[in-house]
């Protein structure tokens, strides 16, 4: 579905106001400003890009050598014999992250060590030099079999840095051996819904460049329904601690010698106009949050203790789930290769809060009304945001860019969080707004935030109330939403005490 944007000859006088806004000048908008608003509001998603980002939770799976060894980085010197796994269980991982509702499991099918989860015929360094199940074993097959009984997607990690390959450094040899082991990895386990590319590389590794593009070019050819991490589908949101920033663009610029790992993935602001406009292309390239339920990466005994507190994660949920991101969580197998009871445990209380919470949706079919609908098209109307379908979207005019919409609960109700989502098929173009309630017969904001997109979730005070105003303040062109949620989020020790 699109949006047929025209221009109507009469906004003239209302583009002049709406860019005085959005341009924080005082000068009328200069036609530039104008191409640009509409070239940033117009990118829109390529389908596998619009499918990761519906998975909302995924799940990252940590393992090599170095849960035997105690280490985050390995060295490459690991002897393969040390990978033995007691009760290795990839089924296991799949229950686990199923039961947590996680839409895809991504593996470290190779580390930085260079220590390979499948027997590669590239190197001795693998499963197959190891005593588990005497040197038969494959994790990463075993894994894409658990993932199709469970219905889930498979991603896989596969380190360019490779301490232990002996060609790292010869950049033509490495890069064909590389593109070997990628090979294998693309052609053998069925399909793949995500391929990661780790950027780091430590201090004292041997110079080389990565042939970046023939990798891209690979995956492309043999997995073409499998986005590409921290290469040009989809971004690192700039920090390992599991938050997007209060205002996610998934649209951003890109320069004319724009690389991999785009240097400046850790910049405050991406996605502003002013940044927008010293670009040389806009492109569509959301952010994946990285996290670990535990301090490291890897299983370290020592943080039993230490895995993220439920409130921590729910956190990182909000601040992720809730900013246009995907959050991608990892739970690090342990040394008999299993996920750990205590991680078990913490993602079952964080998965009953969260189906506590957003199982009912207080304003699933309330009558909404908006003050401005595009061309008075009921295709287009208010109710499309209540109706529970994610097709339909409210929409304006192409220049209204700010509105509001009233929502009646038809009868009282008490909520303490709140869901917007955009219509990302059409683009990302909501810059600000603020939500609104009914009480002692005035309206009152309770909450406000800057962008939306795929979807945004709000904390706030829980409020009794029947009606509530969500108010559009400023987008590029037309806004649109496709569903809103009204949510109760009971006391956490109630939900808790039910899992007892
Ligand atoms: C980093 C790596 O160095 C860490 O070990 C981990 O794999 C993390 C997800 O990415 O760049």
């Amino acid at each position: 579905m699109t949006i047929r944007c025209q221009t109507y000859p009469f906004i003239i006088a209302f583009l002049t106001f709406n860019f005085f806004l959005l341009t924080f000048s005082n000068a009328q908008p200069a036609q530039s400003t104008i191409d640009l608003i509409e070239k940033a509001a117009k990118v829109t998603p390529h389908p596998r890009q619009l499918a990761w980002q519906q998975r909302e939770f995924i799940a990252f799976i940590h393992y090599t050598v170095n849960a035997f060894t105690d280490r985050e980085w390995g060295t490459g010197k690991e002897d393969p014999t040390i990978f033995n796994p007691s009760q290795l269980d990839t089924r296991q991982w799949a229950r686990v992250c199923k039961d947590a509702g996680m839409k895809l499991i991504i593996l470290t099918a190779k580390h930085h060590d260079g220590f390979c989860l499948w027997p590669s015929t590239y190197t001795e360094h693998s499963v197959k030099n190891s005593p588990w199940k005497n040197g038969k074993g494959d994790v990463v097959g075993d894994l894409a079999k658990a993932c199709r009984e469970f219905d889930l997607a498979l991603g896989l990690y596969i380190s360019p840095w490779d301490m232990h390959e002996p060609t790292y450094g010869d950049q033509e040899k490495y890069n064909a051996f590389y593109k070997n082991q990628l090979r294998e990895i693309l052609t053998n386990y069925g399909p793949l819904a995500e391929v990661w590319f780790d950027g780091a590389k430590g201090r004292n590794a041997r110079d080389m460049e990565y042939d970046w593009d023939g990798y891209y070019a690979l995956v492309r050819k043999l997995q073409p329904n499998a986005v590409i991490f921290n290469g040009i589908d989809i971004r690192w949101v700039g920090n390992e601690a599991g938050y997007a920033r209060p205002a996610e663009w998934s649209v951003v610029g890109r320069s004319k010698d724009w690389r991999f790992g785009q240097p400046n993935a850790q910049a405050r602001d991406l996605g502003s106009l002013e940044r927008l406009a010293k670009a040389d292309a806009l492109i569509w390239y959301p952010a994946e949050t990285d996290v670990s339920i535990r301090p490291g990466w890897f299983y370290h005994a020592n943080q039993d203790s230490k895995v993220k507190s439920l409130d921590k994660l729910l956190d990182i949920y909000y601040s992720s789930v809730g900013r246009n991101s995907v959050l991608l969580l990892n739970l690090p197998p342990d040394r008999r290769g299993l996920i750990h009871e205590n991680d078990v445990q913490r993602l079952k209380e964080f998965r009953a809060i969260l189906d506590a919470t957003f199982d009912n949706n207080l304003a699933l079919n309330a009558q909404a009304t908006a003050s401005s609908v595009r061309d008075n098209n009921p295709a287009h109307a208010a109710a499309t945001i209540t109706d529970g379908n994610p097709d339909t979207y409210w929409t304006t005019g192409d220049w209204i860019t700010a509105a509001d919409i009233v929502i009646d609960l038809g009868k009282w109700q008490t909520f303490n969080r709140a869901m917007l989502q955009e219509y990302i098929q059409v683009g990302q173009r909501i810059e600000l707004f603020a939500l609104d309630a009914w009480l002692d017969n005035t309206w009152k904001e309770i909450a406000r935030g800057a962008t939306v997109g795929y979807k945004r979730l709000e904390r706030f005070n829980a409020v009794t109330t029947n009606k509530i105003r969500i108010r559009i303040l400023h987008s590029r062109l037309c806004p649109t939403l496709s569903n809103f949620g009204l949510y109760f989020q009971p006391p956490t020790d109630k939900i808790l005490a039910t899992l007892q």
